[in-house]
């Protein structure tokens, strides 16, 4: 979709912190840093939202959720996490290209919130 922004840095037209990347899947750091290292994961193909999903397309994006989130608690120290998902603007979703945020939660001994 021409005018959707996540499109656009799928297509590197806008600038991301890439965190993970494969032929479907593209994980990158939220712009707003809710916490540190708070990451969207979308597909590459543009959908609405979860509610304009096939199966096949839930799959292919949730399947890649463990390894990444794993993967960023580790590096980053964190002690937890929160996955969050939005669907339409009565739900809070802002940008209307389907993504997940990963949002690490840190202890106050890591040094962060
Ligand atoms: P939501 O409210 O669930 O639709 O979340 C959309 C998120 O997208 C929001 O946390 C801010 C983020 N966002 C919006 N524009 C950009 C952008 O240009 N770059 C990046 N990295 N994140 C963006």
């Amino acid at each position: 979709m021409t005018d959707c922004i996540f499109c656009k840095i799928v297509a590197g037209e806008i600038p991301a912190y890439k965190i993970y990347e494969d032929d479907d899947i593209l994980a990158f750091l939220d712009i707003t840093q809710t916490t540190k290292g708070h990451t969207l994961v979308i597909p590459k193909t543009h959908v609405r939202n979860v509610l304009a999903m096939t199966e096949s397309q839930a799959a292919n994006l949730f399947a890649k959720i463990p390894t990444i989130a794993t993967q960023l608690t580790t590096k980053l120290g964190a002690s937890g996490l929160n996955i969050l998902q939005n669907n339409e603007e009565i739900a809070g979703q802002t940008v209307f290209h389907a993504h997940v945020h990963l949002i690490p939660r840190f202890s106050s001994e890591d040094g962060f919130k």
